[in-house]
């Protein structure tokens, strides 16, 4: 097939999830084409079946605010019709669902159809997409997409609940590559960040409020006052000044390090005994999954999707949202006992397993099959 992709090209799970799609797909012989406002983070290296149309914008001294959308719509008019695609699939539906709604019209004003499928990755509805500065469009928009999906049930049920949704929504998860996440042996490095053989925590994500990286913080504090302990804290956004004082204030400077943007998280992973990921909001939790995949436990919230990766007392636990004491407890539980915190390792691995790359893909490429048959129907009800 022949695909074009929508996405944010920024660290966001989103642009991660779309980004290793298509090279996915592309891998498998489907022909993909990046549309976006900058390269994609992941997308480094050549390959004969990916293609990438930067999408431009003509400064002019009326705008404000420069109209991204009707630039990325004429992109993608130009995109279908010169490249021949045979479906558009945008990730994120601020602004892109809406957007692609708009080229489809365009190109079907000249003749040609194009399919869309709009993939919804949580924020987009649980945060910003409820907003009612954006609501009426977002409904529109998914009502109008001729393929939905959703990464997790919750997410799909979050849907339903906020807006009046007539389309099906298709939950079809995040994945994960096991030729990158993966436990490997970095001894050399552990020793390097815990000398006296102290517990490794660690937490990676964009430090936005949503993530309640404060509780983190909060409930190593606790943790590390019953056994020698570091908490690693990968990433990098809004909050870090924030957390910075927090850790400042707590006394914890040696115990707890920022590391920053790391291209290579898998290889932190790797030496890490727990991921810690207590969310105010979390569709999914690729991040947590990425854990699981390098064998790590997850102590995270039980919000959202996470209990559909996540599973209480078995690849880790879970806690009520802001409850740091029983999530300190539950760390414990893991790092006072070997035996147990061995079986969870296996237990996460076993888990993560169920998403591999190799198992989800054909789901995508199914449901693009789906929509493209539906293709009269569609143009029937338009
Ligand atoms: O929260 C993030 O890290 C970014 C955000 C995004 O949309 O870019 O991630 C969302 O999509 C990911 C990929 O589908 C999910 O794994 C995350 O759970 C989801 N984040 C939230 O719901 C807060």
């Amino acid at each position: 097939m022949k695909i074009g992709i929508v996405c944010y090209p920024t660290y966001g799970g989103s642009g991660v999830v779309a980004t290793e799609l298509g090279k996915g797909l592309a891998a498998r012989g489907h022909k993909i084409h990046f549309v976006t406002y900058n390269q994609p983070a992941r997308l480094e290296h050549f390959h004969e079946n990916i293609f990438y149309h930067e999408v431009r914008f003509a400064e002019y001294p009326l705008f404000d605010y420069p109209p991204y959308e009707t630039a990325l719509a004429s992109k993608l008019v130009d995109v279908v019709k010169y490249n021949n695609l045979d479906i558009l699939h945008v990730h994120y539906a601020i602004p892109h669902a809406s957007v692609a709604y708009l080229a489809k019209k365009i190109l079907l004003s000249e003749g040609i159809y194009i399919p869309v499928v709009t993939t919804l990755h949580g924020t987009d509805i649980t945060l910003v997409g409820k907003n009612p500065a954006y609501a009426p469009v977002v409904a529109f928009a998914i009502n109008k997409s001729d393929g939905v999906t959703a990464v997790s049930e919750s997410l799909k049920q979050d849907t339903i609940d906020y807006f009046k949704i007539q389309n099906e929504i298709a939950v079809i998860p995040n994945f994960i590559d096991f030729d990158r996440f993966k436990k490997t042996n970095k001894d050399h490095f552990r020793k390097a960040i815990a000398p006296f053989g102290e517990k490794l925590l660690i937490h990676v994500s964009n430090f936005r409020k949503v993530k309640r990286i404060e509780d983190a913080v909060k409930m190593f504090a606790l943790v590390q006052k019953q056994i020698p302990a570091k908490l690693l804290l990968v990433g990098d956004g809004p909050e870090r000044q924030h957390i910075e004082q927090i850790c400042r204030d707590l006394g914890l400077c040696e115990q707890i390090r920022f590391l920053g943007k790391q291209d290579a998280v898998e290889e932190l992973l790797a030496i890490s005994d727990l991921f810690v990921l207590p969310s105010e909001k979390e569709s999914f939790g690729l991040s947590a999954l990425e854990a699981m995949a390098c064998q790590v436990p997850v102590i995270s919230s039980n919000t959202g999707g996470l209990p559909e990766v996540n599973i209480n007392g078995e690849t880790g636990f879970t806690s009520n949202i802001g409850d740091v004491e029983d999530m300190a407890s539950n760390a414990l539980k893991l790092l006072q006992n070997d035996t147990l915190l061995q079986q969870f390792r296996a237990n996460a691995l076993a888990q993560a397993q169920r998403f591999a790359i190799d198992n989800i893909l054909p789901l995508y490429e199914n449901h693009y099959q789906q929509v493209i048959d539906n293709k009269v129907y569609n143009k029937v009800l338009e």
